[in-house]
């Protein structure tokens, strides 16, 4: 359900930018002799010409729609260009245009905070830059503005006047605009800046829309397609809103929107006006109650990310009609080659931006054979993500075969698959300079060692030359030990004799807040646990039984290894200036599937400090591991 956040005091400057066409663009450049040419971008499955995914502004003109397939298209269109999207491992091969979007990405977030909310779509804000434009050069003069800028569509102004560019000239230049107008002239002028340096250099347009919100933006910035913007300044906020229809609003378009209409009548967001928040909240909860009588005014506190990168990565195919699978041999074969492209996908944002996975999700849809429980659903499951491709193979399996056995509940009946899609989320950023996982695998020992990435792609990390981390030598010669603290846990300490005192005093120097012999164990204490915690309560991974969870190391075992005296300077790892030489957490604080992703020797380290404990039941933990979680989307 939708929430409504606090809105900032200052009113900001927000973009929302849609490429036009997108696929077709990108085809249209692999191949000029497609520009202006009525042209659809097919699905690489040919059943009826194709599905259409991406439709030329050429060819709607003849009436063609998305939701056609290519035969239906050249029927309406018999001039029509098709063109198959790339194939690889029999499904369709993105990476081109994931790519062409990245490029346009680069240059847009050039002028400010930039959230990539799709393939072909982010969010700016340019509040930032719309004020060092008022104030170093803020548009005074209609003949100079920017000929793109001119074209704008500013709601409220008549748009289909003869004289349109120069009341448009006229508004971005009004002296006795107010400061929120004033702002969004500049943004405007802005966005149509970048919007003509992202056609000059990659040679593809973009429409946007421009407001003092994200909602706003996003709203409009379709409006007038292709290659325009739309402003919308706030003395229009309401006309434009009165006549907008719920569904149009993205968190309205499912079950939310249908209740506003059917148990209140509201059909346009203005509507919303009438009912008063605490009628809304009585109805919808006091969010959701809220989050609606602020949209009906305009309102979204919603800020931009600042992200440039995708939230999760998916890997889909459908298998429509008579290409359903109906074996277990065939989904494990469509599954592996799904797994394969995700496997590549991850260990290619972790090579090149130091990201890792969390979780591996599965989604299918199915129906029974003797289809009398037509509605009941494939429950999505999802579990920790090991990296490796015969490892996600392995799990998605599992994770299938677990969805099924739910699906089917016992019933030994048929059953057909119609679609397929593997999902890897929770990304997370691997510290800085923390990064002694991606040295580790780099270092000598890592030959024979593949961890969770492949060692020989994962690459030179030059933040990391004035960073200290402990070599793989130095880890594998700390000594395990483990010992009961007063509260009955068992701790896992290590006596770090071996490790060098110029290290230990490149370590205290450069990280003089962490204790431990290693940037792994950093990670593993403090990336992992934080980690750990945010999935246990989402529910994605169980407790082990008996391994109570305390991140607490042991003062009083350091204090024992600091009286070890003179010795310390040469066997401290890690110290803190209080001269501990031993450092202690509590094994539950370890992600276990972060474990057996490590390499061996770091593996049979930390094996060995959990051996002594009770081990889990790792019958029970896998089943409480999959578990039934929602859709997750790829931006
Ligand atoms: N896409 C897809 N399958 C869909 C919808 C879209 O593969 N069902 C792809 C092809 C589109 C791209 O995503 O080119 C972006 O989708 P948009 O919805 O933004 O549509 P377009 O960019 O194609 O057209 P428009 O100019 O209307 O935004």
């Amino acid at each position: 359900m939708p929430v409504a956040r606090p809105e900032p005091q200052e009113p900001r400057v927000i973009a929302h930018v849609d490429m036009d066409c997108f696929y077709v663009q990108v085809e249209q450049r692999r191949n000029p002799a497609l520009r202006g040419q009525p042209t659809a971008v097919v699905q690489y499955n040919d059943w009826k010409g194709g599905g259409l995914i991406a439709v030329s502004y050429e060819a709607r003109g003849f009436g063609v729609k998305r939701s056609m397939r290519g035969d239906e298209a050249k029927r309406v269109c018999p001039g029509i260009n098709l063109v198959q999207v790339p194939v690889a491992r029999g499904k369709a091969d993105l990476n081109l245009y994931r790519s062409a979007g990245s490029e346009v990405v680069a240059i847009l977030a050039s002028k400010g905070k930039c959230e990539r909310a799709s393939i072909d779509e982010v969010y700016l804000d340019l509040t930032d830059a719309a004020k060092e434009m008022l104030l170093q050069a803020p548009p005074d003069s209609p003949e100079e503005i920017l000929i793109e800028a001119a074209k704008s569509n500013i709601l409220g102004l008549p748009s289909d006047a003869s004289e349109k560019e120069k009341i448009v000239r006229a508004w971005l230049c009004r002296p006795d605009a107010d400061s929120e107008d004033k702002l969004l002239a500049c943004g405007a002028i802005i966005v149509a800046q970048l919007r003509v340096r992202v056609l000059e250099e990659t040679q593809f347009t973009c429409s946007a829309g421009i407001a003092h919100n994200k909602m706003l933006a996003k709203l409009v910035s379709g409006m007038h397609k292709p290659a325009q913007q739309t402003v919308v300044p706030s003395s229009s906020v309401q006309d434009f809103l009165a006549s907008l229809p719920v569904k149009k609003m993205k968190q309205l378009g499912g079950k939310l929107g249908s209740s506003l209409q059917d148990d209140l009548g509201v059909e346009t967001i203005g509507d919303l006006l009438s009912f008063t928040e605490e009628k809304l909240q009585e109805q919808y909860g006091v969010n959701t109650g809220t989050w609606l009588w602020k949209i009906a005014r305009g309102i979204s506190g919603e800020e931009v990310e600042d992200r440039l990168l995708p939230k999760s990565h998916g890997c889909g195919k459908t298998f429509p009609g008579p290409k359903a699978l109906k074996n277990s041999a065939s989904v494990k074969g469509w599954l592996d080659q799904l797994c394969e492209e995700l496997s590549e996908r991850i260990q290619s944002d972790l090579n090149q931006n130091k990201r890792i996975a969390q979780t591996l999700t599965l989604h299918a849809r199915v129906s029974k054979e003797n289809e009398r429980d037509a509605v009941k659903k494939f429950p999505s499951k999802s579990c920790p993500l090991r990296y490796g491709t015969g490892k996600i193979q392995e799990d998605a399996m599992k994770l299938f075969e677990s969805g099924l056995h739910d699906f089917l509940e016992y019933q030994n009946t048929g059953w057909s698959i119609t679609s397929l899609s593997v999902t890897a989320s929770k990304i997370f950023d691997i510290p800085s300079g923390t990064s002694s996982i991606l040295r580790y695998v780099k270092g000598p020992s890592s030959a024979s060692s593949p961890a969770i990435p492949d060692s020989s792609s994962v690459p030179e990390d030059p933040s990391l030359d004035n960073n200290v981390y402990v070599t793989p030598s130095n880890e594998e010669q700390c000594e395990p030990s483990t010992s009961e603290k007063e509260d009955g846990k068992k701790y896992s300490a290590i006596s770090a004799k071996q490790c060098s005192a110029n290290e230990a005093k490149r370590i205290s120097k450069k990280f003089p807040e962490v204790k431990g012999t290693s940037s792994i164990l950093k990670f593993l204490s403090r990336g992992q646990s934080a980690l750990h915690e945010k999935r246990k309560s989402d529910g994605l991974i169980c407790s082990h039984p008996g391994l109570e969870s305390s991140l607490e190391a042991s003062r009083a075992e350091e204090h024992n290894a600091s009286a070890q005296g003179a010795d310390r300077s040469s066997t401290n790892c890690g110290a803190e200036p209080s001269g501990s030489n031993a450092w202690m957490f509590n094994v539950e604080d370890i992600d276990p599937a972060v474990v057996e992703e490590l390499p061996p020797e770091i593996r049979r380290e930390i094996q060995g400090w959990i051996r002594p404990l009770k081990q889990p039941n790792t019958k029970r933990r896998e089943a409480q591991e999959i578990k039934t979680d929602t859709c997750t989307v790829e931006w």
